[in-house]
């Protein structure tokens, strides 16, 4: 079910600034877009196949700035890739497993994304994503 690691997303207080440390490693810096129902801005950085999603709150009620606020700038989540993320909210909500969401939301460019609670997860905050 799992296809890889689609990305590893940091929350960061500035994209502006938190970039400056990746195009100093020769990394480009891309896909910056805000993700209204999420309440933040995103951007990516494509290392391999993987990529670096920075998180910047839009607003102080988005899960990111409450995160930062918590717990200072640092990983915020780790998202998987499959093929459909409904089956696989399906799947996990059979088995128990603590859902946020029940069905599959509009992520950043143009994904489904879904995410489990970290309380299901060893502490860890997963998304599942199915790209297009
Ligand atoms: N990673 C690990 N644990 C986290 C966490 C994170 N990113 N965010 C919160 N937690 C933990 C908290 O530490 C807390 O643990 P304790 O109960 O042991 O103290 C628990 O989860 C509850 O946290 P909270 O501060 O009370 O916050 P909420 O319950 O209001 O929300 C969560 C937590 C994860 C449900 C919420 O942040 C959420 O729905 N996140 C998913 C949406 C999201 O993060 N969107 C931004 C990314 C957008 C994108 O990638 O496009």
């Amino acid at each position: 079910m799992l296809k890889k690691v689609n990305h590893i997303g940091i929350a960061v207080r500035s994209i502006e600034e938190a970039k400056r440390f990746y195009e100093l490693l020769g990394a480009e810096v891309e896909g910056e877009e805000v993700v209204e129902e999420q309440k933040v801005r995103v951007a990516f950085i494509s290392v391999g196949e993987t990529r670096i999603e920075l998180l910047e709150p839009t607003s102080e009620d988005s899960p990111v700035a409450k995160f930062l606020a918590k717990r200072g700038e640092g990983i915020h989540h780790i998202a998987f890739e499959v093929d459909d993320v409904e089956e696989a909210l399906r799947l996990l909500e059979e088995k128990g497993v603590q859902l946020i969401d029940r069905k599959p939301r509009r992520g950043a460019h143009n994904t489904l994304i879904a995410f489990i609670h970290p309380k299901s997860t060893n502490g860890v905050l997963v998304e599942l994503c199915q790209e297009g």
